[in-house]
């Protein structure tokens, strides 16, 4: 029977809420329009920090207007009915929205970081931080300008709450992924260690992901589709499905 299950969302599970993907194959992905090598790594930030922080600024207004959509709202069901019956689930997400929180999620692993959040390079205070950001903003903290980031792993950083990423991964019966294209490490490398640990995988996506041949099921179509679709059946038809 299913007690811990362990899932992994990317940009797929917030494309149907307006904010882009990245490589997707039928859409105009983020990094379609924008150079992901002159925009989330430190190098950008710190030889071009305006085109940088101009680029989250951009990021964090399109996010004001979005709304989580069924499939968020369906993982906030799941992880509360795992509860009730004294399962767990872990969520972990590749996304920088809080598009989760926002439908009632309560316990998000962010391992890219937060849109919504700011970083100071002077005192590593981290702070809610909704609004523009720029270089002249004093840390609220340490007071120094000049210092302020969005907290937000760029490529070539390590992604956060690895260790606790891993534990969860050792301890679950099931391993899903959901709206990723499997294309950036180490998240894409999360099913094979799944695989290690003896976990059943499942892919839910819109298309097949560049591991998708490491999953044991996969279901495609739209996330605000599929996703409920899943839950439903989990609560509805009994725990005993995609289980090891
Ligand atoms: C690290 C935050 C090591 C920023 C992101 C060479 C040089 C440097 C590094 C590397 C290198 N080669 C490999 C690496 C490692 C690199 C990497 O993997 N690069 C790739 C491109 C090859 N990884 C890193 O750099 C990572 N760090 O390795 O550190 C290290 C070790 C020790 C000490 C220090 C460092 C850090 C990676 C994190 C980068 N930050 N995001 C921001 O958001 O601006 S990555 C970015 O891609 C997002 O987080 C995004 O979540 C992530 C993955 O993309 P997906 O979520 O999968 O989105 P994508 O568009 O790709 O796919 C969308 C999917 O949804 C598709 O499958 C589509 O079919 C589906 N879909 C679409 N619509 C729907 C849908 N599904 C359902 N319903 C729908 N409606």
């Amino acid at each position: 029977m299913l007690k811990h299950i362990f899932v992994l969302t990317g940009a797929g599970v917030s494309a149907e809420s307006g904010l882009g993907t990245f490589r997707d194959k039928r859409g105009e992905g983020i990094w379609a329009r924008f150079d992901p090598m002159k925009l989330a790594t430190p190098e950008a930030f710190a030889g071009n920090p305006e085109d940088v922080l101009a680029f989250y600024d951009m990021r964090r207004r399109n996010l004001a207007n979005a709304k989580p959509n069924a499939a968020h709202r369906a993982l906030a069901r799941l992880e509360g009915a795992l509860a009730a019956r004294g399962g767990r689930l872990t969520l972990v997400t590749q996304n920088i929205d809080d598009l989760h929180e926002r439908a009632g999620s309560r316990n998000v692993i962010h391992m890219h970081g937060e849109l919504l959040k700011a970083r100071c390079q002077h005192c590593s205070s981290v702070r809610l931080w909704p609004e523009d950001l720029s270089p002249a903003d004093a840390c609220p903290d340490c007071s120094r300008t000049g210092g302020l980031r969005p907290h937000v792993v760029w490529f070539g950083e390590m992604p956060l709450h690895m260790d606790e990423i891993d534990r969860a991964l050792s301890q679950a019966d099931l391993f899903v992924a959901i709206g990723t294209s499997g294309a950036v490490y180490p998240a894409a490398g999360f099913v094979a260690d799944a695989r290690a640990y003896g976990l059943r995988t499942f892919e839910i996506n819109m298309d097949p992901a560049d591991n998708a041949d490491l999953f044991d099921e996969q279901r495609y179509g739209p996330a605000s589709e599929t996703v409920p679709a899943w839950v439903e059946e989990l609560v509805t038809k009994g725990w005993a499905r995609n289980d090891r």
